[in-house]
């Protein structure tokens, strides 16, 4: 009897799948593979429910003959061990990025006289409804929080990019790429940056912007995504303050804050040394992490500890051992951050720090030092990095030189050309 594989990440079943189960009949004995959580996050489909959930979930639906698990989004597992006749998905998978996966599906099955089977996708109501409210489920507080432990968990590197509205936190949420190597890609994360926050509005990073204010930035971002959030926390304040700031990004939604180690009037830190800025001390700072730890309510929320001792030239000793204490106070992580355009002081902070503790996540920010990859970070014991600017910096000058050009033609036609078209604009955002 010929074998029909399909597979399966969601946690609800609805009447879309079943069509695909009872085609998939028409065919052989019907195999589901169940996408693994390490599988389905680095795709942004995050499941609500345990894969052991998931996996009986599947293995109940009538008409299923075994359901095995699928370790790799592009099938390349479950060829090698099931050699299935047919594997047969919704013809959703034919267009978009999603189709770079059958392409390689095909590929993988075609030599040995396998078959690609696109089923029509059942696009009505009741079935966009159901997808709607997963992605709904995924935007809310409890399920977003504890997202970037387990992404720190199971993938080598967590990959966030900053976002500062909810535009450019869609941006974040919705681009993927067809990566070198076929598979995938995208960013894991939302960094809310203190400096970008700042920036849009106009204002110096100098926790000018009330936490109101940052409050209100972040739910425009989670209104209209379900990644989480890291939040840029500058110095936390004042220790009586930061307690109150944790219990509210918690409710909020947001998975981790970044504390910096400094005090007074906070500038930022890629000004360095050039101007005046004060560290706090180690025991301020424990003393911070350990009042925040203490007011936390929830098992996911991170409060993590950021070292300026190199950013303002107090030696590696310095902050290594900032590192132990902050740590020792409670931190569940550590950024350490530099200004300079080589790696190498970043890099010798990792390997030490991993020589004692191989499991506190390491967070860096390669704004300066951005010709190290991703790759060579996690090899170096980095678990979390962070694209600190970069949009904000992209849009600037583009939205700059299109005013000038506006102001030197007296008419919009010559810049048409590298807009956005009206069209495309306004289907960017998902009405309801
Ligand atoms: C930010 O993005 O606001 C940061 C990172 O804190 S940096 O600007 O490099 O200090
Ligand atoms: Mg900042």
């Amino acid at each position: 009897m010929k074998t029909a594989y399909t597979c399966f990440s969601t946690d609800i079943i609805h009447e879309g799948h079943l069509n695909i189960i009872k085609e998939a009949q028409k065919y052989g004995r019907v195999v589901v593979g169940c996408l693994s959580d390490k599988a389905s996050i680095r795709y942004n489909r995050f499941p609500t429910i345990s894969e052991k959930a998931r996996f009986e979930l599947y293995k109940s639906i009538e008409g299923i003959d075994s359901v095995i698990m699928q370790n790799d989004m592009l099938y390349d597992d479950i060829v090698e061990y099931l050699h299935p006749d047919f594997i047969i998905h919704g013809d959703n998978w034919t267009t978009g990025t999603e189709s770079a996966i059958r392409s390689h599906v095909e590929k993988l099955i075609t030599p040995y006289g396998g078959e690609v089977i696109d089923v029509k996708y059942t696009d009505n109501e009741s079935v966009r409804k159901i997808d709607l409210q997963l992605k709904e489920k995924l935007s809310m507080p409890e399920y977003r929080r504890k997202r970037l432990r387990k992404l720190i968990s199971l993938t080598p590197i967590v990959k966030a990019m900053e976002a500062h509205s909810g535009l450019t936190g869609l941006i974040v949420e919705k681009t993927v790429i067809e990566g070198d190597n076929g598979r995938l890609d995208q960013f894991d994360a939302m960094w809310i940056s203190s400096l970008c926050d700042s920036t849009a509005k106009g204002k110096p990073d100098i926790e000018l912007v009330d936490m109101t204010s940052r409050y209100r930035t972040i739910e425009d971002i989670t209104e209209v995504t379900t990644k989480p959030i890291i939040f840029d926390g500058d110095t936390g304040g004042l220790t009586e303050h930061f307690v109150y700031t944790v219990r509210t990004l918690e409710r909020l939604g947001v998975s981790a804050v970044i504390i910096e180690d400094k005090k007074g009037l906070k500038k930022n830190s890629l000004f360095g040394t050039e101007v005046e800025q004060t560290q706090a001390t180690s025991e301020e700072m424990c003393a911070k992490i350990a009042a925040g730890k203490k007011a936390q309510l929830t098992d996911d929320f991170m409060i993590i500890a950021r070292i300026e001792s190199l950013i303002l030239e107090k030696g590696m000793d310095d902050a290594l051992n900032r590192a132990r204490a902050y740590v020792k106070a409670g931190a569940d992580g550590i950024m350490i951050h530099s200004r300079k355009k080589d790696p190498g002081e970043i890099l010798e902070f990792c390997d030490t720090f991993r020589l004692e503790d191989k499991d506190t996540p390491l967070v860096v920010v390669p704004s300066s030092f951005n010709t190290i990859t991703e790759a060579e970070l996690s090899e170096h014991g980095v678990n979390i990095v962070i694209y600190a600017n970069q949009l904000t910096r992209a849009a600037f000058p583009a939205m700059q030189q299109t005013a000038e050009d506006i102001l030197k033609y007296h008419r919009a036609k010559e810049v048409d050309d590298r807009l956005m078209p009206i069209k495309q604009i306004i289907t960017l955002i998902d009405e309801i």
